[in-house]
């Protein structure tokens, strides 16, 4: 899949059929807040409930693909040789159709192959992390006392995205603070059906994840009973097929161009992209 190996593309509708989707959760902040160490917190929670558990870290200005950044690497270790437990990165760089593409293709395949849960880590809080975030059903949002980073989130618009605020290292100066001017930010917008809770942690000794995973499990059923579950996931395939549209019509104009000298040179005499781009589409397919 993450070499975009054509013949997946029949696979995966395949696995669609028959496949049930897994619970998908999304952890996001400004880097070093704590998501890896708390997402590890999570899964041996999972673990110990006997769910299987993916965990996918997303770094939308990595250009690393099928690695694994280190350091996560390194913390979630503990549950290296846990086949129940699934560990991968993906970066942004090489991901035609971008990597909430990727990240949707890869949460089918997960649950494809059984995965309870998926937990989407995702670095920072700029356009592509929100693209990232909006895969998720429910989407944590991870602050920090240190940083000022509460005041960051609000100007990228993470409001809107958050269901859940974790404010983490509690243990830290400075932490009744953010939670406090979270909370007055949270009564002064509008009303929802879905307040977001906040939830202190101290990730490093896994205090307040029980009480984080309970908030996540609540946003889920309550989006199961306002019918927005179902919402959600037709608005999400509508925009996949968008996207994976979008990369087709890319790949056909570049083969197009490469194969067709004539057309090419055309379109370098008359610099016209759009005529060009319209005429591929009428007229190429893809075989
Ligand atoms: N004091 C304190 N330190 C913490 C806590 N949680 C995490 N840390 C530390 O914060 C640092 C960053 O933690 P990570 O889990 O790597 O943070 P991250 O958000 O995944 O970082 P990036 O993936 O680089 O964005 C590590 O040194 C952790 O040990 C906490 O609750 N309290
Ligand atoms: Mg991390």
């Amino acid at each position: 899949m993450e070499r975009r190996d054509p013949t997946v593309r029949d696979l995966e509708d395949a696995l669609r059929s028959d496949s049930r989707l897994p619970g998908v959760t999304g952890f996001t902040g400004a880097p070093g807040t704590g998501k890896s160490t708390l997402v590890d917190a999570v899964v041996s929670l999972l673990r110990t409930r006997k769910q299987s558990v993916a965990v996918l870290a997303t770094d939308p200005n990595s250009p690393f693909t099928g690695g694994a950044i280190l350091g996560d690497r390194i913390r979630m270790q503990r549950h290296a040789l846990d086949p129940k437990v699934f560990i991968r990165s993906m970066g942004a760089r090489g991901h035609l159709g971008g990597l909430s593409l990727a990240s949707r293709e890869a949460i089918r395949l997960l649950g494809a192959f059984g995965f309870d849960e998926v937990i989407l880590e995702t670095v920072g809080v700029g356009q592509s992390e929100l693209e990232v975030a909006a895969v998720a059903d429910t989407t944590v949002v991870v602050l920090t006392p240190n940083l000022g980073d509460s005041v960051q989130m609000i100007k990228a618009g993470i409001l809107e995205i958050a269901d859940v605020f974790v404010v983490n290292k509690a243990d830290i100066d400075g932490h009744g603070r953010v939670v406090a001017e979270l909370r007055t930010m949270l009564n002064m917008a509008p009303k929802t059906s879905w307040k977001p809770p906040i939830i202190p942690t101290v990730a490093t000794r896994q205090e307040g994840v029980e009480q984080l995973w309970v908030a996540v499990l609540a946003h889920r059923t309550h989006l199961e009973k306002t019918g927005k579950a179902k919402e959600l996931s037709e608005r999400r395939l509508r925009d996949e097929t968008a996207e994976v549209a979008a990369e087709l019509a890319r790949e056909r104009t570049r083969r197009a161009l490469r194969e067709d000298p004539t057309l090419a040179e055309r379109l370098l005499k008359d610099g016209t992209p759009y005529r060009t781009a319209e005429e591929i589409l009428r007229t190429r397919t893809d075989n």
